[in-house]
């Protein structure tokens, strides 16, 4: 299964179009691939050709489900993925040459740092079970709309419609809300999700705009794993396969020594993804819920993250 990623990597790396990107590192890419995995049996597609921190994946698609979009809670786990962001920010805006390490130690240590520096703004965790909702206020006036205080819960809306209509064609959310996009810090890359039960096996499909596919993809697809085995378990379902289809899928020209280690390896073993328990609903979860077995990859491989 995985020599369709380092196919794909193989690909762009010689035929991909070179183009400068926002970050100002430089890509190449290609518009449009497609991957599918199974998930039938537990099998979990973690790459086995690097290590992927399956446990910061997971910990990361808790912190979503929270609805929480500020980094304090992934920093408090010794999550590091999502502060080079708000330390970016902070740099940019204070013009304080303040080190990782010391933003972080900031960020745990003082709660209304935390609050101003720490906050993603409304990404991925507001959006997928928090959508701002508006709803009528006509002591402000005729036509006048307020925010409600509970927006919408888009995974749990998805929960109940799977169970209550699992051939429906409208399984999905998005994360691409239009109005907040540039309120971000990030507008979501891995954008849509769209979930398709046949023979009672639960089937999830992610349409990612944009992919990262050294560092980045690799997360992504056990992400969608993930989800879609802890939906499937909330529906008493079994967990069929994922589809991924990637937008622009890019490797960064600074990723040449992760690309070439990468496909001079070869896949080798069939990790699992163990599920512990199913608790009341898909919010409940705590990492120790989840366990990987038979995975023994190659050594990870180390490649800077754009920002
Ligand atoms: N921006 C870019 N340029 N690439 C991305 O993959 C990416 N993301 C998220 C948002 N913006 C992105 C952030 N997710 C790593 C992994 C996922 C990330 C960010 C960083 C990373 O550095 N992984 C390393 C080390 C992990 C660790 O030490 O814990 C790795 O080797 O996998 C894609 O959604």
């Amino acid at each position: 299964y995985e020599q369709q990623y380092l196919d794909l990597m193989a690909h762009i790396w010689r035929n991909g179009h070179e183009r400068i990107d926002r970050t100002g590192v430089g890509t190449r890419s290609v518009l449009g691939a497609t991957m599918r995995f199974s998930l039938a049996d537990d099998a979990v597609p973690l790459l086995t050709t690097k290590r992927v921190f399956w446990k910061v994946a997971t910990r990361e698609m808790l912190w979503f489900l929270s609805g929480e979009t500020n980094i304090r809670p992934l920093v408090a786990q010794g999550v590091h993925i999502w502060s080079d962001w708000p330390l970016d920010r902070y740099r940019r805006e204070t013009g304080e040459a303040i080190s990782m390490e010391a933003f972080e130690a900031r960020i745990l240590a003082d709660e209304d740092f935390a609050r101003d520096w720490g906050d993603l703004g409304p990404v991925y965790g507001r959006q997928w079970v928090n959508w701002p909702r508006y709803e009528p206020a006509p002591e402000a006036g005729e036509g006048l709309y307020r925010q409600a205080s509970r927006g919408h819960n888009q995974i749990a809306a998805l929960v109940d419609a799977i169970r209550a209509n699992p051939g429906s064609r409208r399984l999905l959310f998005t994360g691409w809300n239009v109005d907040q996009i540039d309120a971000m810090a990030l507008p979501p890359c891995h954008m849509t999700y769209q979930f398709y039960v046949a023979d009672g096996r639960l089937n999830g499909l992610l349409f990612q705009r944009s992919c990262d596919l050294g560092l980045g993809f690799p997360f992504n697809i056990y992400g969608l794993a993930l989800l879609t085995r802890m939906i499937a378990l909330q529906c008493d379902l079994e967990a069929g396969e994922i589809v991924w289809q990637g937008g622009d899928v890019h490797l960064y020209l600074n990723h040449a020594e992760l690309v070439e280690e990468q496909l001079s390896r070869r896949p080798a073993g069939a990790p699992r993804l163990r599920i512990l328990r199913r608790p009341e609903s898909i919010f409940a979860h705590r990492i120790e819920d989840f366990a990987v077995e038979d995975y023994e990859p190659q050594r990870s491989i180390s490649a800077p993250i754009a920002v």
